[in-house]
Formats: structure tokens, C-alpha cells, sequence
């Protein structure tokens, strides 16, 4: 009953959403699912409006479906120049294996979507079939603009209390992310803390309160995940880990292996590498840089643009220990099979 809510409301055959992931997923992986009968996403949140009406213009080229354009929706870091020092001195040593010193300043290199009209002027345009937000929420003004252009809107919250507030800025469903999630946490106010509550948990609470569908997100790696949580009254899945290994992914081929390998076992969740708690598989700057003594970060995104410096210093010397490979618990039951493939995989394992 509640699955076929999520089908109607996104106009989709199926109720499994790939989750955009910046930097992993691409129009082409999104037009494999929606093709196939799911939702494909694209994050357009590193992009300026004019990269992403192109990028939502490709996809209109591969598919004739609903997908969804995915934007971040963070309250702007201050410019912090003590931290951002600090920083930058604890990254030297890091840098200087590589014979590459650290930046001498950092930039916030992801402009939140509440403050990017132009972003929001050409979504009113373009009319992508479904926006979804991750680390918070725009005015709700824009929200109803957007749904007054026939735009469906999803909200991603990891607590209850984030769900009240994604209710009363009027959202068509909200995406309930558990700690179990591979990526960003999707916290709206991370300095407040993080309750950590697992997909199973939140996904039960959102549903009692009645109020809006509810797609369940987190650890979901095949049919019997898509049941399990259709089964807690989720209206819906969206999966990121899962279309990590398609071959229409970004992923690198050092991601995949470690993706493929023992590491998929062990994911933990740092700080370190963006300045906002992400889920991945772990290595040097989990264990080292964001490790005991670490100094105070310079605030998302800072902190990214400091570690994307270093990883590109780390890759041109063919080192990916400092990479974001970002997967969550479900991770060794990732499978590397193409979008179209994979979505058929999980349609008829919920129905065995
Ligand atoms: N969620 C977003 O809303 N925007 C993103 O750009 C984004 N990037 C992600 C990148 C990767 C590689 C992964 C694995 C997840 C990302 N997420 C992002 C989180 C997903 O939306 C979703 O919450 C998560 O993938 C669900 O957990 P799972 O990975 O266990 O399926």
C-alpha cells in the first residue's frame, strides 16, 4: 500500500530511487534506472546553474522518465582563518610525502542551494520531475514555488525532529536516512550532534507519525532489504552503495577494489575528510588525519577543498589513501552489474 504511494506520487514503476551521489553518479547511471523503471538521481550541488541545466539537459537525451536533481542544502560555514591555519599546518607533513605543499588558503567550494537563486530560477525552468535536499531545507517560499511548477520534493532527515521540520516546510516525502547510509550524513545542524539512529528505527518512527510517505535509506543492498523496509511501512528505497560497482559510475578503479575488498567490512564514519560526518571506507584520513590530537576543522566545505588537495597531490604519485570512497554497511554486498541489470536483480528478488 505504502510502496505503491511513492510509485504514483514520482510517477515510477518501482519504488527504488539511486541515490545521487556527487562525484559517483552521472547521467547516464540515472537514465539506466529511470529507463528501467526506478528513480535516478543526479547531485548537481558542485555545480553552477548553468552545469546543471546542461546536465539535466543530457539527461532529457537518455531518458523520456522522471529523475531526480539532488542539491545541498547546508547553512554556510564561517571563515574561520585560525582553524583553516591550523589545518593546513596538520595537512603539511601529509603533503610533503608527496613533495606538495598545502594550499595557502581554503575556498568553500559547495554554494548551498539557500542561498543560489539563480540555481532555484533555473529549476523553475527546466522542471526536473523531482529536487531533492540533502543537509537541510531552502525557504519553504521556494519549496511551494518549486511545487507550484509541478516539481515533487523530497527532503533527506536523519532524526524525527528534522522530520517535523521538513513537514512544515512542506515537503512531498522525506528520505530517512540511517546511520547505516553510505555518504554524507544528511544532519541539518551536525555541530548539535549526531543521535546515529539506524535506518530500521527512523524509518518506524517517521512512519508513526502518519504525516508523509517515507523512503527508507540505508544498508538496503537487494530485494530482501527493498521488502524489509516496505515491510516497516516505507513507501519507498533509495539506494546509493548499491550502484557504486555499475559500470556507469565514477568510481575509480581504486575505489572499486577497495570497494570489492576486505575494507567493505570495516566502514566508519569521519569528519576529517569534509568538515560534515560521511560514511566510508576508511583509510589515512580517518585513521590519521581526523585521528586523536587531529586540531579543530575549518568547517564544511574548507575542509573538503583542503583534502582535494592533497588527494590530487597523493593520485598524481598514484596514492589513494587519502580518497573519499564513500559506502555504507551494506557495502560487501555491493554487486557490479550494469544499472538496467541490477535494477531487474532487485525487482525480482522482492517478488521471490
Ligand atoms: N546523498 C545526497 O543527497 N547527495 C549526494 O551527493 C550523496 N552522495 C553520496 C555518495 C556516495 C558514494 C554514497 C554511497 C552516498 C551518497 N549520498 C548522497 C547518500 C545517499 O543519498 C543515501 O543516503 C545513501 O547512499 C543510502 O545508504 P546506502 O549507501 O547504504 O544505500
Amino acid at each position: 500500500m505504502a510502496a505503491q504511494r511513492i510509485t504514483e506520487l514520482l510517477t515510477i514503476e518501482q519504488p527504488i530511487i539511486q541515490a545521487p551521489m556527487l562525484g559517483v553518479s552521472t547521467p547516464k547511471l540515472a537514465a539506466a534506472v529511470s529507463n528501467a523503471g526506478g528513480l535516478g538521481s543526479i547531485s548537481v550541488a558542485a555545480s553552477t546553474a548553468q552545469q546543471a541545466r546542461a546536465a539535466i539537459v543530457e539527461l532529457r537525451g537518455l531518458t523520456a522518465r522522471p529523475f531526480n536533481i539532488n542539491l545541498f542544502c547546508h547553512r554556510p560555514s564561517p571563515v574561520d582563518a585560525q582553524a583553516q591555519a591550523g589545518w593546513l599546518e596538520h595537512l603539511r607533513p601529509f603533503f610533503a610525502e608527496f613533495d606538495a605543499e598545502p594550499p595557502t588558503e581554503l575556498r568553500d567550494i559547495y554554494r548551498s542551494f539557500v542561498s543560489d537563486p539563480e540555481m532555484q530560477a533555473m529549476l523553475l525552468e527546466e522542471r526536473p520531475a523531482v529536487v531533492s535536499f540533502h543537509f537541510g531545507l531552502p525557504d519553504k517560499a521556494w519549496i511551494v514555488a518549486l511545487q507550484q511548477a509541478g516539481i515533487r520534493v523530497l527532503a533527506c532527515v536523519t532524526t524525527p525532529a528534522e522530520a517535523g521540520l521538513a513537514e512544515a516546510a512542506g515537503v512531498d516525502a522525506l528520505v530517512a536516512q540511517g546511520v547505516e547510509a553510505g555518504g554524507h550524513r544528511g544532519l541539518f545542524t551536525p555541530e548539535q550532534g549526531d543521535l546515529g539512529i539506524g535506518t530500521l528505527s527512523l524509518v518506524r518512527q517517521l512512519v508513526s507519525r502518519g504525516r508523509l510517505p517515507v523512503i527508507a535509506a540505508g544498508g538496503i543492498m537487494d530485494g530482501a532489504g527493498i521488502n524489509a523496509a516496505l515491510a516497516l511501512g516505507a513507501a519507498g528505497v533509495q539506494m546509493g552503495t548499491a550502484f557504486v560497482l555499475c559500470p556507469e559510475s565514477l568510481a575509480n578503479e581504486a575505489y572499486r577494489a577497495a570497494l570489492k575488498g576486505e575494507k567493505a567490512q570495516r566502514t566508519q564514519i569521519t569528519t576529517a575528510m569534509s568538515g560534515r560526518p560521511a560514511r566510508g571506507l576508511p583509510n589515512r584520513v580517518f585513521s590519521e588525519i581526523g585521528g586523536p590530537g587531529a586540531p579543530a576543522l575549518p568547517g564544511y566545505s574548507y575542509t573538503y577543498d583542503a583534502t582535494k588537495a592533497l588527494q590530487a597531490a597523493a593520485v598524481a604519485r598514484g596514492c589513494h589513501d587519502f580518497a573519499a570512497q564513500w559506502a555504507g554497511q551494506g557495502a560487501p554486498l555491493a554487486r557490479e552489474l550494469p544499472a538496467a541489470e541490477l535494477l531487474r536483480v532487485l525487482v525480482a528478488e522482492q517478488a521471490a
